[in-house]
């Protein structure tokens, strides 16, 4: 089908997620047609390399022949069944034993869901059910953070803490609260990094004693804020947090939707900063994005609880577990492990994107250049000394994402921060070609503004 019919038959039937309807139906839509590595090509014939591993998920990037033979394979075998009632398959129970085996030692079991949101979803009733369990039924109350995102569903955007989400299609799921979160260059720069971190913690605590530690039943976060704007916390945040979850006996939810599967350098996020979470949503990198899966990683002292204590949980969905995605994601566990994937983010490959990502920073652009394994952020501002931004209304961080494909690169803007999510293969010299088209993509970007500056300043 030629690309001007893909594009009229996308706006006349297909309503996009997180679009613009009115917007994207004037400009149509970009196709992607295929991928090999870490390269999309669209149906104009263009190749894009992909500095966001698709959306945070194509871990070990395009074109594995050996997850497609392993789906194709269970197709085959067995293509659907489920694991309520009793059942259960052998995709299912190998993922699960592969899963509790990389976690931290005292999670032992996994509820599999079919994304990160049904993750969040149980996470949700599961930490309410165990308090509940524990004749503590006051302790409803989860405690997230601002910005954060944690999925789309009603709990999904409920525990989030984006406005414009939160703001649409309510009323949401009570009970949830939200504390600041710690983007040290957005909102901190008036104290240290380490200062600054504590102020964060310390936010927690004065939440948890307005809303009452009887009534708090967890706290909620991602080891680093993905969609939030690749928020890295300064040092002393996650040991501030910890603090403050023992000293009240309040469970911990790591959210490791994008930190899992090597990000950061580790099998989670959690690992990077010693964390030892109650419960751990997956999703995403656990396929590498091939199929939809996800679940929830549940620490002893939960599973425990809800094995012992809680009689039938009422809870699932038609696809927990689905043996062809279970398969895949075996397959894609088999394989970061075997390469060693993930000690090349820590050991090689992150430290490597560091070195060429932080020379962003010299831009007159770019007010800050930040990375952690494989998560990179730009500030862009109009001042680089005081890292004032630039009015609103410019869009900038949009601009320069327009701009950046049109050059071959995807880059995420969130506000304007640039973000940049590569596949954990990512290469040497793909790293410097990332590097230069993002140069290349901020001096354009530079260009238009002096453009659109030039034509609001009066002669
Ligand atoms: N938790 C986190 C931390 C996420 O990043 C979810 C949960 C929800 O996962 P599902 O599989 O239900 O989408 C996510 C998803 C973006 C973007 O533009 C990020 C996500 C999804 C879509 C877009 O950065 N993250």
């Amino acid at each position: 089908m030629a690309t001007a019919d893909l594009k009229a038959l996308d706006s006349a039937h297909h309503l996009h997620p997180f679009t613009d309807y009115k917007a994207l139906g004037e400009e149509g839509s970009r196709i992607v047609t295929h991928a090999q590595g870490i390269y999309i090509h669209d149906s104009e014939g263009n190749r894009i390399l992909d500095g966001m591993a698709g959306l945070w998920c194509v871990n070990l990037g395009y074109g594995r022949a050996e997850l497609v033979e392993a789906a194709s394979a269970q197709m085959s075998q067995l293509p659907y069944y489920n694991n309520f009632f009793k059942s259960t398959h052998p995709p299912a129970v190998k993922l699960a034993k592969m899963l509790c085996g990389l976690a931290p030692g005292h999670m032992n079991r996994v509820f599999f869901t079919g994304s990160g949101s049904e993750a969040n979803d149980t996470v949700l009733r599961m930490v309410r059910r165990y308090w509940e369990l524990k004749g503590q039924p006051d302790k409803r109350w989860v405690i997230a953070r601002d910005n954060a995102y944690h999925g789309s569903t009603v709990a999904g955007v409920s525990l989030g803490g984006m406005s414009p989400m939160r703001n649409q299609g309510g009323p949401l799921v009570p009970d949830i609260a939200h504390i600041r979160q710690p983007y040290w260059f957005g909102e901190g720069r008036d104290m240290t990094p380490e200062a600054f971190g504590r102020v964060c913690a310390a936010d927690l605590e004065r939440k948890i004693l307005e809303l009452g530690v009887e009534n708090v039943a967890a706290f909620i976060a991602e080891p680093v804020q993905g969609a939030g704007g690749a928020i890295i916390p300064p040092e002393s945040y996650w040991p501030a947090i910890k603090a403050i979850l023992d000293k009240y006996d309040i469970l911990l939810v790591i959210d490791e939707v994008i930190c899992g599967f090597g990000r950061l350098g580790e099998w989670f996020g959690s690992q990077h900063y010693s964390l030892e979470p109650d419960l751990m949503p997956v999703a995403k990198g656990l396929s590498s994005g091939y199929l939809p899966i996800g679940g929830v990683l549940v620490g002893d002292r939960v599973a425990d609880t809800l094995i012992e204590e809680g009689g039938e949980f009422f809870h699932g969905f038609t696809y927990s577990g689905h043996p062809v995605c279970a398969t895949v994601a075996l397959r894609n566990l088999q394989i970061l492990r075997d390469e060693a994937v993930i000690d090349r983010v820590r050991d090689d490959i992150g430290p490597y994107l560091a070195k060429r990502w932080a020379e962003l920073g010299e831009h007159p652009l770019v007010g800050e250049a930040r990375s952690l394994g494989l998560i990179g952020a730009l500030e862009l501002v109009a001042d680089k000394q005081s890292g004032q931004r630039f009015p609103q209304a410019f869009a900038v961080g949009n601009l320069c994402r327009d701009i950046s494909f049109d050059k071959g690169l995807v880059m995420r803007s969130v506000g304007d921060t640039m973000i940049i999510s590569p596949p954990l293969v990512i290469r040497h010299d793909q790293v410097d070609e990332l590097v230069a088209l993002a140069w290349q993509a901020l001096d354009a970007t530079a260009a238009r503004l002096a453009q659109i500056k030039d034509k609001e300043t009066p002669a």
